[in-house]
């Protein structure tokens, strides 16, 4: 593998801005699309506050930490007491309560690595997916939602990746590529890395926000709106960044010795972690801490095919960026095996 890590962009890098800022404010949801998913939400807490009074809806996910592209699916998270009932009860109440209301496409899931029901709603034809108790997510949710209002470039450039590893087939766990929380973790760590940064690390602040959720000790600086000119310093475009993006990941990441730390606001060593080694299926190909559950490598579901797709991927977006006379087109054109 040749690497390029001295090779500098194109000279012409910055012309491309206003054409992945079109394609940036195309994905963005429209207001009335977010007011449905609210209304539904609100019908849904009436509907479960029947059944369980003191249970609580939240939304998280992408609909929820301002990553979402429009028509997406939106995930919920039911905040319940679970000493009486065991999961999978309550989620196959759950389902009888929904199939009862006349929602569409009922499904349990209680054996998947986190257990859903999935429906779909025929009134504003979104599709949902509900947990149980996944209070976690709630808070990386919020992580991520906090980060996204430091600095607009964040969730310019989280958009475009999502929308490049959706059309070239890299956003799928169970072909063993990235999870869109992935991803939108990559684009944090990259933006606390450039010179000068674009993103702080807010777990290395003053903790102004901290709850322990499941024994976890989630603390960070959330109070946002006082750090609004963190990037200031730093006028790279758009475009620029998004070469840098997939330039980093092709050529200068060193996916043998380090592991992607948001939390830390740099690499760290996967010697440190003990993540060397191959235990069960944690191969660690890539490395990538989870901000609060820092025992979770988000990369562990690559596997020595996939972080090969992966790593040509990265290689033929940053090609396209450096050398296509159309990256705007190229970068998304599906892939077909
Ligand atoms: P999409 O817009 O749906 O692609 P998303 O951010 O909603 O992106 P997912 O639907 O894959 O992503 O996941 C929903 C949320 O669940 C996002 C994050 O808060 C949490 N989550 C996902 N994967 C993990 C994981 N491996 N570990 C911890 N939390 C996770
Ligand atoms: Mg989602």
């Amino acid at each position: 593998r040749i690497r390029r890590r001295e090779l500098e962009c194109r000279y012409d890098i910055d012309d491309m801005t206003p054409l992945f800022l079109a394609i940036y404010r195309s994905l963005i949801p429209a207001e009335e699309e977010k007011e449905k998913q609210k209304q539904l939400l609100v019908s849904l807490r009436k509907l479960v506050n029947k059944e369980w009074p003191d249970a609580e809806l939240h939304l998280y996910g992408s609909c929820a930490n301002s990553f979402d592209v429009s028509n997406s699916d939106i995930d919920i998270c039911l905040a319940i007491d679970d000493s009486k009932m065991s999961k999978s009860e309550i989620l196959l109440k759950l389902a009888d309560i929904l199939e009862s209301d006349n929602l569409q496409n009922v499904q349990a899931l209680t054996r998947a690595r986190v257990p859903i029901v999935k429906m779909m709603d025929p009134v504003t034809g979104i599709s949902c997916d509900i947990c149980i108790n996944n209070l976690l997510a709630v808070a990386n949710t919020k992580l991520l939602r906090d980060y996204a209002q430091i600095d607009e470039r964040l969730r310019q450039l989280a958009f475009i990746v999502k929308h490049w590893a959706k059309s070239r087939g890299v956003n799928e766990t169970y072909r063993g590529t990235l999870s869109s929380y992935a991803y939108v973790l990559m684009c944090i760590h990259f933006l606390q890395q450039r010179k000068p940064a674009i993103l702080p690390c807010l777990q290395e602040m003053e903790a102004t926000y901290l709850a322990n959720v499941d024994g976890v000790q989630c603390a960070y600086f959330d109070q946002v709106d006082r750090i609004r000119h963190f990037g200031a310093q730093n006028n790279e475009s758009i475009a620029r960044l998004l070469w840098g993006f997939f330039h980093y990941w092709a050529y200068c990441h060193d996916y043998a010795n380090d592991v992607i730390s948001v939390r830390a606001g740099r690499n760290i060593s996967k010697q440190l972690k003990d993540w060397t080694r191959r235990i069960g299926n944690d191969r660690h190909l890539i490395c990538i801490e989870d901000p609060f559950e820092t025992s979770h490598d988000l990369g562990r579901v690559v596997d020595k095919y996939s972080i090969k797709i992966l790593r040509e991927e990265f290689e033929r977006a940053a090609d396209v960026l450096q050398y296509d006379s159309n990256p705007s087109v190229t970068l998304f054109e599906p892939y077909v095996p």
